[in-house]
């Protein structure tokens, strides 16, 4: 059937279709591998995969990762990337980040926000090791109320200060992870209305973002998209789209809102 359909299709419908033929794991496991294959890495959808999917989604990643590639996710990671923001990556990869605890704690929290700042904004250079642990460790809803508690030590929120600490591809790795973290399917609703607006590559991240989502939150990231732009994402998909690829993202996106 796989054979059939690449005869038949062509272009941005057939690499649609050809994506919907795997489960999340394999499609998402395939785009990390394609994003670092050959020379170059495509280090934007590799930021964009590893710092939004979560610790258990990258541990179905890695296992099928190995599994069609005979080699470790970790080990591709370490040879097409480098510095702090190959480190970054690697500690995200290793998948340790903690549960959410039913448990609120408010002196570890107070003590991480104080860490992030001291590493960062307080001192001169950063400490990014610091950061990437923290970062890579805590649950995402401990990390929400860290950044709210930032804001007592920091003039500047978490955001703010990824900017003015850091720079390129470790800049939008923590910057990506920090929107997740507050607002996943806003993330991605986002990522969506930038990749239509822009000209060149935006089928790539298009694609990838329904074909991913489209089993696990398309409906909160339609939700979130509606909310900040006024405007649905299937009528922005039908604006910005045409032909047989259009109608694919339209019956994805499942409905107007
Ligand atoms: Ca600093």
């Amino acid at each position: 059937m796989i054979t059939a359909l690449k005869g038949a299709l062509s272009g941005s419908l057939e690499t649609l279709i050809l994506g919907l033929m795997k489960s999340t794991a394999q499609y998402d496991a395939s785009e990390l591998k394609a994003s670092m294959k050959g020379l170059g890495t495509d280090e934007e959808s590799l930021i964009e995969i590893v710092c939004s999917r979560s610790n258990d989604e990258l541990v179905e990643i890695k296992r099928v990762y190995k599994e069609l590639f005979k080699k470790e996710l970790e080990k591709d990671v370490a040879g097409d990337t480098s510095g702090n923001f190959c480190k970054l990556l690697l500690a995200l990869v290793q998948t340790k980040r903690a549960e959410p605890s039913n448990l609120v704690d408010y002196e570890k929290i107070d003590a991480d926000a104080k860490a992030l700042y001291e590493a960062g904004v307080k001192r001169k250079g950063t400490d990014v090791a610091t950061w990437i642990s923290i970062m890579s460790e805590r649950s995402v809803p401990h990390l929400q109320k860290v950044f709210d508690r930032y804001k007592s030590y920091s003039p500047y929120d978490m955001q703010e200060s990824i900017r003015k600490e850091v720079k390129g591809d470790l800049e939008k790795s923590f910057l990506t992870l920090v929107e997740c973290f507050e607002n996943k399917q806003l993330y991605f609703a986002n990522r969506l209305s930038n990749a239509m607006k822009s000209k060149g590559a935006k089928e790539k991240v298009v694609t990838r973002i329904m074909v991913s989502r489209c089993e696990v939150d398309l409906m909160k990231i339609r939700s979130e998209f509606k909310k900040q732009y006024g405007k649905s994402l299937h009528q922005t998909i039908a604006e910005h789209t045409k032909g047989g690829y259009q109608y694919a993202l339209l019956s994805l996106c499942g409905g107007d809102d």
